[in-house]
């Protein structure tokens, strides 16, 4: 037996010697969970996900009971709703006006704000009628996220732990290594060296397991070919469940200390463990054995499939004529690559039969920072529009010090991105942030004015302008010339930009980019995943740039305001969610969603939903990226050498100096100057 992954469906037939049932698994299997190999059989993910998270911040800061119906409000609309208020039918479509009638007892919170003339965000009890000059901050829910991270990574072993911050709400743990450590302390058998010291040699079977207590567990149902049989657990069942027991002590932790409530997904990889923690909600968790991996998917549409919505899976529901996973399940992957390109088609093909081989990647937690603004009524100057990107500038700032280890040189973002809404086209510039001076508020401020005066100069149409956002992003270490997984995400532009040192923002659009593109990197671009995203822009009518990283941290959310802020990923069963509202709910609009059916109340509630389409795709392409490279690597067999980046994990939450003593916790100040 060869230590290559498992097969989809695993071969039933005991292995090993006459008379005497072997595991499936090799000693090799087993050694490689300790060095968290990401091809492991045996490997052990877990996703986990706060239930309605904002709302629950809410419920703690303000003390509210867990069976009291809260919703989170921005403006007029509701962006989180936790389950007591879910059972009467409020959903993120729902008006705060159509809300209470559903439930005249709803706790409507509204976000805390910054507001023009006052220095730091608030919870201010007229900020709904204030969507002219307020802005949204994210700032408490960000605070949470962070003491919630905290205690997650308190109660794993320092040595034995690899998490990855996935969004404001979620993360992710390869528990294979600490898994392994508890196997080996239960089983001492399996501390033997293998016989004839051959790690290939199959295990011997669990032998004190014949039933295995999965406690309160969701249990998905195994695979019917395995359902008829009655196998004995193997040492994967037994991994996972032991994975299971630490996520719910995991879980545990975080109720009893911080009070919150999260949702989890076990299973062999971060794709499986995702799908699980969506698949009952709130405070459960499932767990995906690996014999139950054909039945559990095949009850989803692959559109369903994290970053298997959007352009992509429309483009592969066409090719092929169908959504659903069962059909795909039949087309060879030669198919797949001709039709999706290489890397594309190879990865869907993987995807649909559960295999994931990504990571989980403790280094990186920001990939970029977003600050936006949906204007209502449009705005129509220059001057306008500066006294927002000053905002924004001061917005991002005080996060990159909070977040980001800019001010210890730690990390520093490489490039500077604008989107501007006018009509119905988005238009986006970027420019390479200046290595050469200090990174300040107002270098940034600086830059994206020299950024907006080019499009003003250049556009023959800015006016009115209905959304303006301004992220950053490529975050490197304090060292130069790391080009890393971040570069290959540059747009050629700004790669080239960088790479030859090109002081200022040299802006351009995505059609100047393409041809300066080395062919090389063209090939790789437009063969694979970035073409989704190009066709998405260009089918606005639009040139735009490709993701720097865009999205990862904060994406934009399709609230009814269009404040681009917002936790970045969001559930797959979302659309779901959204169309099931929509069906029985939303009221009936010509506003509809192409993308996803979804009627929202207003042309503004449509393009702010847009937006977080938009910023969904641009996240869900890096994931995809990241994957693509990540079974490369494998496939390479070059997974050792797999860049291990120099990067550093971002800075602990700092006080930032000279910030006067009455702030609430987690509070930051922006200098509007
Ligand atoms: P989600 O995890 O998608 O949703 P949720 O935590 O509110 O609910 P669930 O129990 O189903 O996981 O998003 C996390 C937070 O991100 C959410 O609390 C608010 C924010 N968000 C928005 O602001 N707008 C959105 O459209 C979505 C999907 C999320
Ligand atoms: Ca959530
Ligand atoms: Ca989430």
């Amino acid at each position: 037996m060869s230590s290559s992954p498992p097969r989809f469906f695993r071969d039933s037939s005991p292995a090993g010697a006459p008379g005497r049932k072997r595991s499936q698994f090799t000693y090799r299997h087993l050694s490689q969970m300790a060095s968290y190999s990401n091809t492991c059989p045996l490997r052990v993910v877990a996703h986990l996900d706060l239930d309605a998270f904002y709302a629950q911040c809410e419920m703690v800061r303000l003390g509210t009971p867990p069976d009291k119906p809260l919703a989170v409000q921005q403006w007029q609309g509701l962006i989180a709703i936790n389950y007591p208020a879910r059972s009467f039918g409020i959903g993120r479509h729902c008006t705060v006006t159509e809300a209470k009638k559903l439930c005249p007892d709803l706790i409507s919170q509204h976000v805390a704000t910054w507001r023009e003339g006052d220095d730091k965000w608030a919870y201010r009890p007229d900020a709904a009628e204030h969507v002219v000059t307020d802005k949204v901050s994210l700032d408490p829910y960000r605070l949470e996220s962070r003491r919630i991270m905290a205690v997650i990574k308190a109660h794993l072993p320092p040595s034995l732990q690899k998490v990855e911050k996935a969004s404001i709400d979620e993360v992710f743990m390869d528990l294979s290594a600490q898994c392994h450590s508890i196997l080996l302390e239960r089983y001492p058998e399996l501390a033997n060296p293998p016989p004839y010291d051959d790690p290939t040699e199959q295990l011997p079977m669990p032998s004190s397991v014949s039933a295995l207590d999965w406690q309160a567990d969701t249990l998905v149902d195994l695979d019917d070919e395995h359902a008829s049989e009655l196998t004995d657990p193997d040492w994967d069942d037994v991994a996972i469940l032991i994975g299971s027991e630490i996520v719910r002590d995991v879980r545990a932790a975080v109720k009893n200390e911080l009070r919150y409530t999260c949702s989890a997904g076990i299973a062999r990889n971060k794709l499986l463990s995702k799908l699980g923690s969506a698949y009952k909600k709130p405070n459960q968790q499932t767990v995906v054995r690996g014999r139950a991996i054909g039945k559990f998917l095949s009850g989803f549409k692959f559109t369903k499939i994290r970053n298997l919505g959007g352009k992509l899976g429309e483009e592969v529901t066409r090719a092929f004529n169908t959504e659903e996973v069962g059909d795909l399940l039949s087309v060879p992957v030669e198919q797949l690559k001709l039709k999706l390109g290489d890397d594309t088609g190879r990865w869907v093909f993987n995807t649909i039969r559960g295999i994931d081989n990504s990571e989980v990647n403790s280094r990186t937690q920001i990939k970029s920072m977003l600050s936006a603004k949906s204007f209502r009524p449009s705005i129509n100057t220059l001057e306008q529009a500066t006294k927002w990107l000053r905002i924004f500038a001061a917005d991002i700032f005080s996060r990159l010090v909070e977040e980001g280890g800019v001010l210890e040189n730690k990390r520093r973002p490489r490039t500077m991105n604008l989107h501007f809404r006018h009509g119905t086209q988005t238009r986006s510039r970027q420019g390479p942030i200046p290595s050469g001076r200090p990174l300040d508020e107002e270098a940034l401020f600086d830059l994206a004015k020299a950024i907006f005066g080019q499009i003003v100069s250049l556009e023959s149409q800015v006016w009115p302008c209905s959304n303006i956002s301004l992220s950053v992003g490529g975050f490197e270490d304090g060292i130069t010339g790391n080009m890393g997984i971040d570069a290959f995400l540059l747009r050629g532009d700004e790669a080239h930009a960088m790479r030859a040192g090109r002081p200022q923002a040299t802006v351009g659009d995505a059609t100047v980019g393409d041809e300066e593109r080395p062919a090389e990197k063209r090939r790789r671009i437009d063969g694979g995943i970035q073409r989704f995203f190009a066709r998405k822009e260009t089918s606005h009518g639009v040139s735009h740039g490709v993701s720097n990283g865009l999205g990862s941290d904060h994406a934009a959310a399709p609230g009814k305001e269009g404040d681009m802020l917002g936790s970045s990923v969001v559930s797959e069963s979302r659309g779901e969610a959204y169309r099931h509202h929509a069906h029985h709910e939303a009221p009936i609009t010509a506003d509809v969603c192409s993308r996803c059916n979804v009627s929202l109340e207003s042309p503004e509630a449509l393009q702010n939903h847009q937006d977080w389409h938009f910023a969904k795709d641009l996240q869900d392409a890096e994931e995809r990226v990241n994957s693509t490279l990540a079974s490369r690597e494998t496939a390479a067999a070059a997974a050792a050498a797999a860049a291990p980046s120099s990067r550093t994990s971002a800075a602990a939450p700092r006080k930032r100096p000279g910030r006067p003593k009455k702030t609430e916790r987690g509070q930051s100040k922006l200098n509007f100057g």
